[in-house]
Parts: C-alpha cells; structure tokens; sequence
C-alpha cells in the first residue's frame, strides 16, 4: 500500500515538473529570443514617458525624462536607436535617441503634427504622418531629418506608416474607400494596393519582421481586436475577442509573439499574445497608463 503511494506521489512530482519546466520553456522563450519592449507610460508628473523593459516584463528602465507627452518609440533596425514623437509646443515632433536614453536629437522643426515615426530596413530614412499640408499625408526622411519627401497626394487621411523589414513596402491605413482599410505601397509612394475589404475601422498596420503577415487593430462588436493577415491581405484572423479596446500591436522578432496593449483593467497594459492566439500574457501590472510597445530587434 505504502509502496502504491509513493509511486504515485512519484508520478504525480514527475508530472508537476514537466508542467513548470512547460511554463517556464515558454517564458524563456519570449525572455531570450526577443530581447526587448519600448512603450510609452503616463505616470504621477502627468506628461508620458518613453520606458523599456524585458520582453517577459522585468527590468523596467524610464529612458526620457522630461515635462512633455512623449509617445510612439520606434527601434532602428540595428537596436541602438529609438525615434519617437514628442508633443513640444503644442504639435509632435519627432526626436530620435540612443537605445539608452542618451543623446536626443530633434528631426523636424514645423508647427504641424508630426508623428508615428518607423525605420527602413536599412536604417537611413524614416517615414511618419503629418497634417502639414492640411490633411493627414505620409512623409520620409533621411535619419538625421533631412531630405523630406511627401508620399501620399489625395484628399484622405493616411496615417500609420509601418515599414517592412523584408521587401522595402510601407503598410499605412486610409479612409479612402469610406471606412478605414489598410493598405501598403512602395517606399517612393507608388503601387499603392488595399488589403482590407470590410465596412470596420481598421487601423495600426504592424509587420512581422519575416515580412510574411501584417497584424492590425479592427474595430468589432463595440471595441478593437487584434488581428493579422498574410501579407497579400488573405488569411484574415482575430486574435484577441474581449469587449475591451486591444491596441497598437508590435512583433517579436522571432514573429512568433505580438505585443500589444489593452485598457481592460482600470489604467491600461502591456500583453503579449502567440500569433496563433494562444498563450497571452500580460507583462505590466501598475497604476498607469502603459501603451504603444515596440519590440527590440533581436539582441545577444
Ligand atoms: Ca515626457
Ligand atoms: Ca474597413
Ligand atoms: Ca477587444
Ligand atoms: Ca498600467
């Protein structure tokens, strides 16, 4: 008898083993492969901040430190810059700083909006949207803010731009068919393509960095969902199905994770979410309001 429950015991210690060292293989996973999250926290001084952290949420380090709302960090490609916007003088402009907070640098001057910055793959040119000439429009420029060019010319407002890593396309979305869809186009602004066909507001294109989908924000059902499509715009899941608002999602750079945030608790946080939907974590648990996470490139 005694014999009869101690193999149990044994099978059921085994059992409980293979389960935490489940839990933690997947944990470590996101911890090593995708290195780290910028986001943007609006904390007691009232303005935001840009902030990162690990990508399984420890480690949290504030990089700015100013009096103004500063939002949208996006990584260079090679990990040791961050652009982003700052709302200076009553309109954002955009600033881009070191990886660690050191050496800000002030990329546009004008008294328009200027804002959602995203790197080319290579690194030398940054495209944004701005409402300087009367309506929203996307723009680039070289990484030090010269060399401005406009990309998109149309009555609508285009917003979001979001470079691919892999073949050089912009992904943006537009009001241009009525609704909001999203649609990519060459870096130069040619050979603009839609791929969302739906009566929904769809906003915040994201490219995995593999190139092969685009995750986005859809409005269904009374509030937003992620979802992602292949990069064609066919293979259109939902991810996320809560009657909270999920936000702004960003891509490990392994392209197996998505972080995104979500207000379902009193002040908002940052989630991660496995491309198949399963296995969502959240990594922020504070008091306030944490949003807009960018995934690191992968880092050694
Ligand atoms: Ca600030
Ligand atoms: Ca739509
Ligand atoms: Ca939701
Ligand atoms: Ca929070």
């Amino acid at each position: 008898m005694n014999k009869k429950i101690s193999l149990l015991t044994l099978i059921a210690i085994i059992l409980l083993t293979i389960i935490s060292a489940c839990r933690k293989s997947s944990q470590y996973k996101i911890q090593t492969t995708s290195c780290q999250i910028a986001f943007v926290s609006k904390r007691d001084d009232g303005d935001s901040e840009i902030h990162v952290m690990n990508a399984d949420g420890s480690n949290e380090e504030q990089l700015t430190s100013n009096r103004w709302f500063d939002n949208s960090p996006a990584w260079s490609p090679d990990g040791a810059r961050i652009a982003y916007a700052s709302y200076r003088d009553e309109d954002n402009k955009i600033f881009v700083m070191n990886a660690d907070g050191s050496n800000e640098q002030q990329l546009t001057f004008n008294e328009w909006d200027n804002y959602l910055p995203t790197w080319s793959p290579d690194g030398a040119r940054i495209a944004f949207y701005s409402n300087r000439d009367g309506v929203i429009e996307i723009y680039v420029m070289d990484a030090d803010g010269s060399n401005e060019q406009r990309l998109t010319f149309n009555d609508w407002s285009d917003y979001s731009p979001n470079w691919s890593l892999t073949d050089a396309r912009i992904a943006f979305y537009s009001d241009r068919d009525g609704d909001y869809e999203i649609y990519v186009m060459d870096a130069n602004g040619s050979n603009v393509q839609q791929l969302t066909f739906n009566d929904r507001i769809d906003t915040s294109p994201s490219w995995s960095p593999d190139g092969a989908q685009i995750a986005f924000i859809s409005y269904i059902d009374g509030d937003d969902e992620i979802f992602i499509m292949d990069a064609d715009g066919g293979n259109v899941q939902q991810l996320t199905f809560n009657e909270w608002d999920d936000s702004s999602p960003s891509w490990s750079a392994d392209s197996n994770w998505i972080a995104f945030y979500s207000e379902r608790d009193e002040d908002t946080e940052i989630y991660v979410i496995n491309a198949d939907g399963g296995n969502e974590q959240q990594l922020t648990f504070n008091d306030w309001y944490d949003t807009a996470p960018a995934w690191s490139p992968p880092c050694n």
